[in-house]
């Protein structure tokens, strides 16, 4: 009879709890630990809060006897691998967040056994597993790689994603030392269909940086040829149509509001962060930072062009925006650029309403916004109807036919904008 492996999920987000439920779907005893006791109540009532798990799935693990929530670190000793799920956002100083990593590895110093193996799954600056992580869990008295293993493994969760399951996209995993990677291999093969071992830690970190500082310098230069060719009169929704034929050595980004998420604004910076620890330079995520940042500034400022272009000051105008979640189909608002465009817009005193089918109500600038119901009648009342988020939900047409005046930031009318004069595209 093989010995049922327990595991432990610290972190019980949009990573963390997957991943928790996909150990216990294999048959695993999961001890899930957070450090929010509404999180734990929640799910010990069988409810989920994270959109990708549903209350079934809590409910048939908790109905399995094999899933335990907790916010006891001390229930982490009985594990034999243990998952580490906290949030690495920025500072406002746009330095990297350590203090959730660096909590859970001082509480999980305290708990720890010999031979447990810990995999710490937040993206984080390169060397962090080893320079940081592995000296706060010795202070349990027992050595990285020897007396206990230690791995790192980044999280690929992309939450909304319904082509790619969580267990369908490739682990990449790195060992602080070979024993590390090869048990972190073994229990991560039993729960993801292929996993990609590395000959480090260091590699796995910065596997992550790339695969995300990738999309944020990309998005920052299409969006940096967007205000390009628009002062030249062309339209750049045709030019990527066209680069995308091209069947090799192309892959298509997207002009857009700003960069929003808590991906991609963030991650490029754990990188440049320790890169200026080896005098290195990161002159691209710098540039694209200072690009996509200044994507609000341009929205406000074609707003402002097109109302001037019907002798309408931005003071005064009614401005309904159509989409505040950071992207398409989820109801997330953090890092949104639709932030940045509504403070943008009150500044100058224009009048400001959403509608996001997503995103109910918002706490923003000290006060509280509420998600309009979209009808004709509010359509054709504004003076602009602002397209941010393109989400599949919205009639399109509906909208076209009762605006006076759109700015399209998504080329949401794509099918049928040539009808409609009154559609304009960053
Ligand atoms: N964006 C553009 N133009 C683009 C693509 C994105 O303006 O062409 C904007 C989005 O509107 C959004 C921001 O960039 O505001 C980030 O969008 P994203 O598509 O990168 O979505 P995220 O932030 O959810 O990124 C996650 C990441 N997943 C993980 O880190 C595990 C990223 O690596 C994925 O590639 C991405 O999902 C995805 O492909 O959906």
């Amino acid at each position: 009879m093989a010995v049922i492996k327990i595991i432990g999920v610290i972190g019980l987000g949009y990573v963390g709890l997957p991943l928790a439920i996909e150990f216990c779907r294999r048959g695993f005893e999961v001890y899930g630990i957070d450090r929010s006791e509404e999180r734990v109540k929640l799910l010990r009532q069988g409810k989920s809060y994270i959109g990708d798990v549903s209350d079934a799935d809590v409910e048939a693990c908790l109905t399995s006897g094999k899933f335990h929530i907790s916010t006891d670190y001390a229930l982490l000793s009985k594990a034999y691998a243990i998952s580490i799920c906290v949030p690495t956002p920025l500072r406002k100083t746009k330095d990297p967040d350590m203090s959730y990593v660096v909590d859970a590895a001082e509480n999980l110093a305290k708990v720890l056994r010999p031979g447990q193996l810990i995999i710490l799954e937040s993206t984080v600056y390169p060397g962090a597993t080893e320079e940081l992580i592995a000296p706060i869990l010795e202070k349990s008295g027992l050595k990285a790689g020897k007396d206990f293993y230690l791995a790192f493994s980044p999280e690929r969760v992309d939450p909304g994603n319904r082509k790619y399951k969580l267990t369908d996209i490739p682990k990449v995993i790195g060992g602080i030392n070979k024993e590390s990677t090869e048990k972190a291999v073994e229990i991560y093969s039993q729960v993801f269909k292929q996993v990609v071992p590395l000959n480090s830690a260091r590699e796995a970190e910065m596997a992550k940086l790339l695969e995300n500082t990738f999309r944020a310098v990309n998005i920052g230069l299409i969006n940096e040829l967007a205000l390009v060719a628009h002062k030249m009169g062309i339209n750049i929704w045709n030019v990527i149509e066209a680069a995308k034929t091209k069947p090799f050595g192309f892959m298509a980004f997207y002009p857009g509001p700003g960069l929003g998420g808590h991906c991609i604004p963030i991650d490029p910076f754990y990188l440049s962060w320790k890169a200026k620890a080896y005098r290195a330079d990161t002159s691209f995520i710098e540039l694209a930072d200072k690009v996509n940042s200044n994507m609000p500034v341009h929205v406000v400022e074609r707003i402002a062009d097109l109302l001037n272009q019907q002798g309408k000051p931005l003071r005064g105008s009614k401005i309904l925006l159509l989409g505040v979640a950071y992207k398409q189909d989820v109801g997330d608002v953090r890092e949104s650029p639709a932030l940045d465009v509504m403070g943008l817009l009150l500044q100058k005193g224009a009048e400001v309403a959403y509608n996001d089918p997503y995103v109910p109500h918002l706490e923003h600038l000290g006060r509280e916004w509420h998600s309009q119901k979209l009808t004709g009648e509010l359509l054709a009342a504004q003076d602009c109807v602002v397209v941010l988020t393109d989400h599949s939900s919205y009639d399109w047409e509906f909208i076209a036919r009762h605006a006076n005046l759109i700015f399209d930031t998504r080329n949401a009318f794509k099918s049928f904008k040539s009808e409609f004069q009154h559609i304009h595209l960053l």
